[in-house]
């Protein structure tokens, strides 16, 4: 079947996207063992559970030839020194590419392959990445008000979590001296 073209407003300095079909809230309790000092997670999830970030979804069909639009919202804050950020995925379809460009606040992106290949790439409003097909990505708000981002990427791409959460990512964002500064993931496994 044919579809109608349609148009949505996109507002850069909230990332609200109207209308959306979906909007998914993680919080500190969904991503569990992702942050390296699981001590102060823990701590943390004794008092509260906080939102790390949102994102909503325009919901179109899941087929190559599609594109599927989405905006990230990562609030500001850390997990012991290690910055908010998104959980971080593959897509299911390897072979798919992405597009992000920042809108408001600012962060890394961090991109990786499953051999351990490793980028990061600075955000601002106005940055367009192009994370290409194999590339794991993970986005983190180094700044200090919410970091929002539009994503594109096709309609069959799906997502990977579980590579991720197996191995984490190669080097993670963390606070030295005020900073943003890459250090190894003590955590990180290769395959
Ligand atoms: C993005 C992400 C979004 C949330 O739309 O799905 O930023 O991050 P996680 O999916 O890692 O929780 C995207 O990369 N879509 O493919
Ligand atoms: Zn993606």
């Amino acid at each position: 079947m044919l579809m109608k073209p349609f148009s949505l407003n996109l507002n850069f300095k909230t990332g609200d996207l109207l209308p959306h079909d979906r909007t998914n809230i993680r919080r500190l309790s969904d991503m569990k063992g992702m942050f390296y000092d699981s001590k102060s997670e823990q701590q943390i999830l004794e008092k509260e559970n906080p939102i790390i970030y949102s994102f909503s979804e325009k919901i179109l069909p899941e087929e190559n030839g599609h594109l599927q639009l989405a905006t990230t919202r990562i609030l500001p804050g850390k997990i012991g020194n290690e910055y908010y950020m998104t959980k971080g995925h593959y897509h299911k379809r390897p072979d798919t590419s992405e597009v992000y460009l920042g809108l408001e606040g600012e962060g890394w992106l961090l991109i990786q392959t499953e051999k351990g290949e490793f980028e990061s790439i600075q955000i601002r409003p106005g940055t367009i990445a192009y994370i290409p097909p194999y590339w794991g990505h993970r986005m983190v708000n180094t700044g200090s008000v919410p970091f929002v981002f539009f994503a594109v990427y096709p309609g069959d791409a799906g997502h990977n979590y579980g590579d991720i959460e197996r191995t984490g990512f190669v080097k993670i964002l963390v606070e030295r001296e005020g900073k943003p500064v890459l250090i190894d993931n003590p955590r990180w496994k290769k395959e």
